[in-house]
């Protein structure tokens, strides 16, 4: 039987509502949800502390589900935590990290293997590169042969360079040398060859050290070691790194042919003493009145800049999509942050999406308008 012409228009009128209705349904879903607004560009990731990933608080957890696609572990996979006694390890909140992922179907990156700070007090009494290398060898192979196929990302090292882009003397660099990285991340790869391999670090939209960082993975390529990508940290402010800077970031990464991702996000509205910008945790400075000028809220001025400047970022990131694999904040909410502590300990800042009652601010909004029409 031939269909008639009314039948055809009838057919081809529900099918282009309910494309409508799609289209509507996916904007509003979008409209409240950046893991669904940014869906196909890039993950959006946070960090999360052992209280989000024991789900204590089941609003937290709903925002996190509902806001986020991918998640990294703020403190209990460092090396500390991990294996605070040689050869003892303990890996029951990471057991519990990981299954938050699962449950929630996110990328679950890994953070970190290789750092010298947070290190168990242990590893940084070695003296010598055989101890130092059988170390390395049984801690990535331990961490990483435990989780293989459900971690799929790892910072293998992180922050291995000073300002200048040389190597910084950690207790890595000054018993096993050099090669630490390369070795680090031949024995990552070796356990799951699946798994992508990251090496992580702050304020590389400097010349210096984002120079550093390239030589940093050229070497790694030259000696035949896996690299996936390079993680910037992006402990921002609100005037610096210069959006100049940051793609000359992503360009000069990406020209290795490494993915990049923002691993840390967050920008700071409070003054930074001496300008210091990163996230050198042994740098600390005296709090005071001029230091900590909003410490119960954030007037709307500020809201409107802190917006703006995550607006001018996000624009840019979608301008590279191609080249990001994830932005990922250091936080869930304002409340979380280390930045309350750093680099000055009490002060009150604002430098995420969502405020003190978990609410979105205007930041939030700023970001999500770039993708979903009014
Ligand atoms: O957010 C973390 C904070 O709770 C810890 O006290 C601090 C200790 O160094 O580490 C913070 O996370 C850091 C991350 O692991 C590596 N890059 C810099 C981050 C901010 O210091």
């Amino acid at each position: 039987m031939k269909p008639t012409k009314s039948f055809l228009f009838l057919f081809s009128a529900v099918i282009t509502l309910s494309s409508c209705n799609n289209k509507i349904n996916s904007q509003s879903t979008a409209k409240n949800s950046l893991k669904n607004a940014y869906k196909g560009d890039f993950y959006i990731g946070t960090a999360l502390d052992i209280n989000q990933i024991e789900e204590k608080d089941p609003k937290v957890t709903n925002l996190i589900s509902k806001q986020f696609n991918s998640i990294t572990p703020e403190n209990i996979m460092k090396s500390m935590f991990l294996q605070p006694e040689e050869n003892k390890f303990d890996f029951d909140v990471s057991d519990k990290y990981v299954a938050f992922g699962q449950k929630h179907k996110m990328f679950i990156h890994g953070h970190t293997l290789v750092w010298h700070s947070q290190l168990a007090p242990w590893m940084s009494k070695i003296k010598d590169s055989t101890s130092m290398a059988k170390m390395l060898t049984n801690h990535i192979t331990t961490v990483v042969k435990k989780y293989k196929g459900k971690i799929d990302s790892w910072d293998v090292v992180n922050e291995a360079l000073n300002e200048d882009g040389t190597l910084r003397k950690s207790v890595f660099l000054n018993t096993y040398g050099k090669n630490f990285i390369t070795h680090a991340f031949k024995t990552a790869a070796a356990i799951d060859s699946k798994v992508e391999l990251y090496y992580n670090d702050y304020n590389l939209c400097n010349a210096k050290k984002r120079q550093g960082a390239v030589e940093l993975v050229k070497n790694l390529q030259k000696n035949g070691a896996k690299i996936d990508g390079v993680g910037e940290q992006g402990h921002w402010h609100l005037e610096t790194p210069t959006l100049e800077e940051i793609e000359k970031t992503i360009l000069d990464f990406s020209a290795l042919g490494v993915k990049v991702s923002f691993s840390e996000l967050d920008i700071s509205v409070l003054p930074s003493p001496y300008g210091l910008q990163g996230a050198e945790i042994s740098q600390r400075f005296a709090n005071n009145e001029k230091m900590n000028p909003y410490p119960k809220t954030l007037p709307d001025s500020m809201q409107v800049k802190l917006a703006q400047r995550y607006n001018d970022i996000f624009k840019l990131f979608l301008k590279h999509k191609d080249k990001i694999s994830r932005v990922t904040f250091w936080g869930v909410n304002d409340t979380q942050s280390w930045l309350n502590d750093f680099p000055i300990k009490g002060r009150t800042d604002y430098p995420l999406l969502f405020d003190a009652n978990l609410q979105p601010k205007k930041a939030y909004e700023s970001i999500i308008s770039l993708k979903v029409k009014k």
